[in-house]
């Protein structure tokens, strides 16, 4: 029952029911909790086992995002810190950890939201890509506070998330134009700030992120458009970029159903934007510039 309840999140994550790095994290965190509150294991070292197992199956779904290890990673070690023998008083304090690392999680999105909607000002075009939770909580925020602005976001081939982008912003009220992914110098040109998310900021301070996002910064860098990504803390590591794996994943989501036999068909998607085309991260501790 626990682990089927961890495989079903992890098989959401995977097939990107479950999109984008925050509510990746979430998911993850959350599941985590359910995990402790179903467990039937009766020490503390099966507890802590069993644990680590599901956190492992969640760690596997995807592998670019560094928000899903960290979230998990930071969960575990604080459990393993907590020196307590009894497994009841241990699922107890457990979940009241699971608790403070959802909402910590949460907490960090909306001081981004608050942050982030500070740039943004009246009459500006705003360029976006892919879907990020954390952006479109910025855009919202400024439109709800009385900000009037137009958004250029890409489709974001080949899944499509800039249809989810598209759709929420609209919904919002907040006027949007969708565009293909190769008008993205046309569609730019107009533009006054670019914002997109991040799956993981690298040592170096590199920014991974949706496919696409490094043509966009060298783009924005010809207009001289200020180029921002936002990103809680959760997506920053210690690891360097060549340390992180680009996902690859399935060639049919570019064929959709057409056959090229003798085509090598690759589905990279993610990409790396160096920092000098990065003019700021906006995280909960404010907005970081080299
Ligand atoms: C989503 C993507 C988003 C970041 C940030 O890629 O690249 O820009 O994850 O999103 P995918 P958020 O759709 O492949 O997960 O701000 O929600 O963390």
């Amino acid at each position: 029952m626990e682990f089927k309840k961890v495989k079903e999140t992890a098989e959401k994550i995977e097939k990107m029911e479950i999109q984008g790095a925050v509510q990746i994290a979430l998911a993850a965190e959350k599941a985590l909790e359910d995990f402790i509150f179903y467990s039937k294991a009766e020490t503390r070292t099966e507890l802590l086992s069993d644990l680590k197992k599901a956190g492992n199956i969640l760690k596997s779904a995807r592998p670019t995002a560094v928000a899903l290890p960290n979230a998990v990673n930071n969960f575990i070690e604080k459990v393993e810190e907590m020196e307590i023998e009894d497994v009841d008083d241990l699922k107890r304090e457990t979940l009241e950890i699971g608790s403070e690392v959802i909402n910590r999680t949460k907490e960090a999105f909306e001081k981004i939201t608050k942050i982030g909607a500070s740039l943004i000002k009246n009459e500006q075009i705003i360029f976006t890509h892919c879907h990020s939770s954390t952006v479109t909580s910025i855009l919202k925020h400024a439109f709800n506070h009385g900000k009037k602005f137009k958004v250029v976001c890409t489709e974001t081939r080949p899944f499509g998330q800039g249809f989810i982008t598209a759709r929420e912003l609209s919904e919002a009220g907040i006027p949007v134009t969708l565009i293909v992914d190769s008008a993205a110098m046309q569609g730019m040109k107009k533009a006054d700030l670019v914002l997109v998310g991040a799956d993981t900021i690298t040592k170096e301070k590199k920014l991974i992120n949706k496919i696409g996002t490094s043509q966009i910064a060298l783009i924005a860098e010809h207009f001289d458009i200020p180029f921002y990504s936002a990103a809680q803390t959760l997506k920053f590591t210690d690891k360097k970029a060549d340390e992180i794996e680009l996902e690859e994943r399935d060639k049919e989501e570019i064929l959709e159903g057409r056959s090229l036999p003798d085509v090598n068909v690759r589905n990279v998607v993610f990409d790396i934007t160096e920092p000098e085309y990065i003019t700021g991260i906006i995280t909960e501790e404010g907005i970081k510039k080299e």
